[in-house]
């Protein structure tokens, strides 16, 4: 980092100027003869970003003026390519979709300091392309980048333009970083082209982190009108916000991030939970996403009243919800009785109308993932056997949830045409059933992928024909870099292609291809 920046402290001098962005969607598009276009990146837009609400509220906090613009939401259907690549007998396209950059060049002209959180390894070229656009409009700008990718990848961020990459969580450290400090806890910086690396920050006391920044997007919270995977039921009220409990988890699934990224499982206050909920309220916010990774780990961490006391502020606040990140599922078994928790269900599922209102739980993603084994304990210790699941599902449906997505994971090394077509079955099996209860399923596949920071990751176990820094872009879960044992890449893509085939309508199916989003059936 320049000097420059280093020497200042912003806290005794003038405030720094911090503009947070998120980033424009990946639009990815798969393109081969004979064949019709297939958009395999998932394409959402109308929703609270979590991190540019909370990491803007932490760099004001810490003492910065601070703006932000939301890329995706703006202009979101204005699509830029900027790469293509060979592709397993095709050609991908990749275009940014949203905001041309052009648009937030006086914004970028204002600011000291510019803010990425890039979470998905995809964005990355995204934001690389932002970052020298950004250099090139404000020669005198720094860019600080945060979030998933960056915070395991640093080096890759530092060596295309990135002066600083904020590793783990930023409450502490940007409080440091604005105070002139930057060998504090949780940065990575150049020095003499040499990575310095302090490690990554984990265990904020989550009380003492700040308030989401609303009034910071008050002229696009009413744009926040789709909840995360198809369009929002006209039941429900908008617009949508989010919430996040918790942070970090205690279990280790070897394919995900959160333990490395957050550590160990923390919970916020009741109380602290409320006062944001107030917020939200009173920025006309009547439903909530909430976006916890292991919020039912409370549960074997003894404090499983605290989760039910959560779910009875939100009612009681005359709050309507989902489980975007889903419950695990064992954690919803009554291991004594051997069935479902009833009482667990219906305190955390159940709902009212009030004043035409909803008012409690109207969805959940209900997460499956390794449909395709007879065991699946092998893959993730938070699943149990399908029969169990069905139970689980059917009482959560008995408590009048009507929207339920679901997944299957699939295009592990072992996997082949078995495992797809019992897949298959059971997801149809699975909408069957919701579909009995008067409610809408939701399929939605996924590809099973590998990401740095998880134990997959260290271990190499998974042989990509794709390398990360060539090929970003297919580091998601609707493109893949690896096959299996049976596919090519190409063919664990079509495999998917049929499976979708298999269990979405014709026109789900056909919009999904065409547009990259999500429709109720
Ligand atoms: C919410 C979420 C989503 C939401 C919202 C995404 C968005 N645009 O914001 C939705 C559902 C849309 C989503 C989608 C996807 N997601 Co997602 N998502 C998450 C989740 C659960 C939480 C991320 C989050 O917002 N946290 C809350 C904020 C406040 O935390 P944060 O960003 O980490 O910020 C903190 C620090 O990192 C730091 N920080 C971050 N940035 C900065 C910047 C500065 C300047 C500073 C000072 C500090 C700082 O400070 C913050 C406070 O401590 C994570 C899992 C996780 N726990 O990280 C997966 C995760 C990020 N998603 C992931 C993936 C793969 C995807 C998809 C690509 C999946 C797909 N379908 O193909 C898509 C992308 C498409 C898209 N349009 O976004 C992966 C990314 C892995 C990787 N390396 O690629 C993750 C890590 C989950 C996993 N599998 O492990 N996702
Ligand atoms: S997948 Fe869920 S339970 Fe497993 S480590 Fe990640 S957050 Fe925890």
């Amino acid at each position: 980092m320049p000097a420059s920046l280093e020497r200042r402290n912003y806290q005794r001098s003038t405030k720094m100027k911090y503009l947070h962005v998120e980033l424009p969607s990946l639009h990815l598009v798969w393109k081969r003869s004979g064949q019709e276009d297939a958009v395999c990146s998932v394409i959402r837009t109308n929703y609270p970003k979590p991190s540019a609400l909370q990491v803007t509220a932490i760099m004001r906090a810490a003492g910065a003026e601070v703006r932000a613009v939301d890329m995706k939401i703006r202009k979101q259907d204005t699509t830029i390519p900027y790469r293509e690549f060979a592709y397993e007998g095709g050609t991908m396209v990749a275009s940014r979709m949203g905001t041309p950059f052009e648009n937030v060049r006086e914004q970028i002209e204002w600011a000291d300091v510019v803010g990425l959180s890039v979470n998905p390894t995809s964005w990355s070229n995204i934001a690389l392309d932002f970052i020298t656009y950004a250099k090139r409009v404000n020669p005198r700008v720094h860019v600080w980048v945060g979030g998933t990718d960056a915070m395991f990848r640093p080096e890759f961020y530092l060596r295309h333009g990135v002066d600083l990459v904020v590793r783990g969580e930023g409450e502490n450290t940007a409080r440091e970083l604005i105070a002139g400090n930057t060998n504090a806890r949780g940065v990575a910086k150049l020095h003499n082209g040499q990575l310095l690396d302090t490690g990554i920050a984990r265990g904020c006391n989550l009380d003492d982190s700040p308030m989401q920044a609303v009034d910071l997007f008050a002229s696009d919270v009413p744009l926040w009108n789709m909840n995360i995977e198809a369009n929002i039921p006209p039941e429900i009220p908008t617009p949508i916000g989010f919430l996040f409990t918790t942070r970090g988890c205690n279990q280790a699934c070897p394919f995900c991030t959160t333990p490395q990224k957050y550590g160990k499982l923390r919970f916020r206050s009741l109380e602290n939970i409320q006062t944001e909920l107030e917020l939200l309220r009173a920025h006309g916010i009547h439903t909530i996403n909430i976006w916890d990774d292991s919020l039912a780990s409370l549960i074997r961490w003894g404090e499983r009243d605290h989760l039910i006391a959560i779910a009875r502020l939100l009612r009681q606040m005359g709050f309507a919800y989902e489980f975007s990140q889903g419950m695990v599922i064992s954690d919803l078994w009554d291991k004594e009785n051997g069935q479902p928790d009833e009482q667990l269900i219906s305190e955390l599922f159940s709902h009212e109308t009030k004043n035409g209102r909803w008012v409690g739980c109207y969805g959940e993603y209900f997460p499956m993932e390794f449909l395709q084994d007879d065991d699946p304990h092998n893959a993730a210790a938070k699943l149990m056997s399908y029969d169990k699941e069905l139970a689980v599902m059917r009482m959560i449906l008995s408590q009048g949830v009507r929207w339920l997505t679901y997944s299957c994971i699939i295009g592990r090394p072992q996997d082949g045409p078995h495992e797809f077509d019992l897949s298959a079955r059971r997801l149809n099996e699975v909408t069957e059933i919701i579909e009995e209860y008067g409610a809408k399923g939701l399929p939605t596949p996924f590809i099973y992928s590998v990401f740095p920071g998880t134990k997959l990751w260290r271990e190499e176990s998974v042989k990509l024909k794709y390398s990360i820094r060539e090929y970003p872009e297919l580091y998601q879960l609707n493109a893949t870099p690896h096959g299996t044992k049976h596919f090519t890449p190409g063919g664990l893509m079509e495999a998917k292609m049929r499976l979708e085939e298999n269990i979405l309508s014709p026109t789900q199916c056909k919009n999904w291809w065409r547009t990259g989003r999500y429709q109720w059936r």
